[in-house]
């Protein structure tokens, strides 16, 4: 027998892997753990493992550690008025208009230092630690300038150190108009593209590049501009995409070979395709189009049709998607877009680490992915999903 560090058995083992079944389970498993590394998984009886600590499942249910691909969890203040504004009939977009919406974060988040940052978002990285999410993206966009930007992704990185959780941090810098820039769009672009990308590229601070392509946010060729720029800088890219109406931008990050396409509702079929033929994950944050009472859901169907791979993600922000409930967002991808059990599990697992480029090591249960895994007091996913959002792992390693 060979010896490991620690050893689960006799689970229900959800290995997420790629395989002719979706969830590849095994029904008595067992996975051997080393040094932070998978070093073996596959049925208990053919384990050739002894660990120096051991787990006896029992049965229950062991997965992958649960990844967050898409978050803005790093802001201050609050948007409790908006949420009364919606329900008396105004939009997301007049809001925006009228300088509330993601500009109103912006000033209570410029005001703010790197640690008090770091001590808003904390609690809301634990929350979604102990639904045993250990990998979580963050993104900038509510600094919407050099230095407030670089603040935002520091405190990123220290609220995944604070909370014992992966973090990975994106730039989101063309995410609205900074208000000293109203009447100067194409200054603020050149801003993100000469100095923001550079800066934050040499300091290392961010491993991929957003931004909002949307009427009320930035145009094509703006986004554009600003993908240009992360090329340049050797950072790929991801989009919010056709959120609120179709300007084929889930076709125009595939372009750029993006990660994933992000909200998507209004995508249309030819950026589908170009989805597909890229390899372009598409994220649904079904928390943002409950929040915002949306009707146009994401073409499910079509992503489907043509092998698109599907996250799903909290989205959790202080305007569109104030959550830190990850199962409960699982539960909406279901009954909201009509994804399956597995396709949802897969979305915050395998497709969710193919969303942040980290499909090699993360979201998986296989030799040599990282030993980041949960045990649930279930034995079946769907009992992870349809009671709605406060199943907690009994044990989490990683
Ligand atoms: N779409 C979103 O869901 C978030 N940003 C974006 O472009 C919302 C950000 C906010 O309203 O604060
Ligand atoms: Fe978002």
């Amino acid at each position: 027998m060979k010896k490991c560090q620690h050893l689960i058995s006799h689970a229900r083992l959800v290995t997420c892997t790629d395989g002719p079944q979706a969830l590849g389970t095994i029904e008595s498993g067992s996975v051997a753990l080393d040094q932070g590394v998978i070093v073996w998984a596959g049925p208990t009886s053919q384990c050739p493992y002894q660990g120096n600590d051991t787990t006896d499942a029992k049965g229950r249910l062991v997965t992958p550690a649960l990844i967050d691909c898409h978050t803005h969890l790093v802001f201050a203040g609050n948007r409790a008025n908006e949420f009364a504004m919606r329900l008396a009939g105004a939009s997301y977009e007049a809001i925006a208009q009228a300088g509330g919406g993601i500009l109103s974060t912006v000033e209570a988040t410029r005001q703010a230092s790197v640690d008090e940052l770091t001590q808003l978002a904390l609690p809301r990285a634990l929350a979604l630690r102990a639904q045993g999410v250990m990998t979580i993206e963050i993104k900038s966009g509510y600094g919407l300038d050099l230095d407030n930007e670089i603040k935002m992704l520091k405190a990123a990185k220290a609220v995944g150190q604070a909370a014992g959780v992966n973090v990975t941090t994106t730039l989101l810098a063309a995410h609205a108009l900074p208000p000293e820039y109203k009447e100067n769009r194409q200054g603020y672009v050149d801003l993100i593209c000469q100095e923001i990308i550079p800066q934050v590229a040499k300091q290392g601070l961010a491993d991929a590049v957003d931004a909002f392509c949307e009427g009320i946010g930035f145009t094509v060729a703006e986004t554009r501009q600003v993908f240009d720029a992360a090329a340049r800088w050797g950072l790929p890219v991801k989009l919010h995409a056709d959120q609120l109406s179709d300007l084929s931008g889930a076709g125009l990050v595939a372009e750029y070979g993006g990660l994933s396409a992000d909200h998507i509702e209004y995508t249309n079929d030819k950026s589908i395709e170009a989805m597909a033929e890229h390899d372009t994950v598409a994220t649904l944050l079904p928390y943002a189009f409950y929040a915002l009472q949306e009707t146009k859901k994401p073409p499910i169907a079509g992503f489907r049709k043509r092998g698109v791979d599907m996250a799903v993600a909290t989205d959790c922000n202080p305007g569109t998607a104030p959550t830190t409930n990850i199962l409960q967002c699982l539960h909406m991808a279901c009954t909201q877009f009509g994804l399956t059990v597995d396709e949802a599990f897969l979305g915050v697992t395998r497709h969710a680490a193919k969303a942040l480029g980290l499909d090699h090591k993360k979201g998986q249960i296989a030799s040599g992915f990282d030993a980041e895994l949960l045990l649930w007091d279930v034995d079946d996913v769907a009992q992870l999903i349809y009671w709605q959002g406060d199943q907690k792992p009994t044990l989490i390693c990683g």
